[in-house]
């Protein structure tokens, strides 16, 4: 058996099982591969919205992404819900030392609306965009980080996910700086159950990285994996409720 990609995830915990680092693991894993952790802030949420959060100090985040990396190795990076500006420093800081792929989700609001970044922790995104070979923002995000030419000035590529658009067919876009080079078109899946789309979805295209794949496939992998996961989801909670991972069939 060939050793798994290790990928390591920078996010927020989600007590609701359904976004952030618990989606993050469950995406790795479905995948095949090795998930690890460096926990940015806990979250108390259900599938109706955050109840209450606690940030980690930016040491304690430095501490779990230099011991993945230290000891067991790190094959592909995607960061999510960062929670301080500082704690967006010192993932910078540490992830520009060192040559893995890097997936940055720009995690700005939770699906269930709560804040998830302030503006100061946005200011920092413009140095993890230069360092990552991805980054992922829905509509909304795109929006906040200046619109897509602004976006591009920093990250060398730019998956813009239709997920937000109206309408019945949806496409994700991937941009660099040479203008489009793929597109998915795909057809709306109705479900409230979206919560952790974003996560999932960037935590499975940093897996595929890390096995090897090129970004296009990476991507399209990803894809494949949010809609299936999301055709699964087992309607739990009063809101918008997980995504069903663990029915995904592998292939
Ligand atoms: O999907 C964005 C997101 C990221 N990280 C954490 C979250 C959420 C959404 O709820 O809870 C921890």
């Amino acid at each position: 058996m060939t050793a798994p990609p290790r990928i390591l995830s920078i996010a927020g915990s989600d007590s609701s099982g359904g976004a952030g680092i618990q989606a993050d693991i469950k995406t790795i894993t479905m995948l095949g591969g090795y998930a690890m952790t460096a926990i940015t802030a806990v979250t108390a949420q259900d599938t109706t919205g955050v109840r209450d959060l606690q940030v980690l100090s930016p040491e304690m985040v430095a501490a779990q992404i230099d011991a993945c990396f230290g000891d067991i190795g790190v094959d592909a990076v995607k960061i999510g819900m960062l929670g301080s500006p500082d704690i967006a420093r010192v993932a910078a800081q540490r992830l520009e030392q060192l040559d893995v792929p890097v997936v940055f989700d720009p995690v700005m609001v939770a699906t269930s609306g709560a804040p998830l970044a302030d503006e100061a922790t946005i200011a920092v995104f413009e140095r993890l965009m230069a360092m990552a070979m991805l980054t992922t923002p829905n509509l909304p995000e795109l929006a906040a980080l200046g619109g897509l030419e602004s976006v591009l000035e920093r990250s060398p590529a730019v998956l813009v996910k239709g997920g937000h658009e109206q309408g019945d067919m949806l496409v994700d876009r991937l941009v660099t700086r040479e203008g489009e080079v793929a597109r998915w078109e795909g057809r709306r899946i109705e479900t409230r159950h979206n919560h952790g789309t974003g996560c999932t979805l960037s935590s499975a295209i940093a897996t595929c990285l890390g096995m090897g794949l090129d970004l296009e496939e990476a991507i399209a992998r990803g894809r494949s994996f949010v809609r299936a996961a999301l055709a699964a989801a087992p309607g739990f909670g009063k809101g918008h409720g997980p995504m069903g991972h663990q029915a995904v069939r592998p292939g």
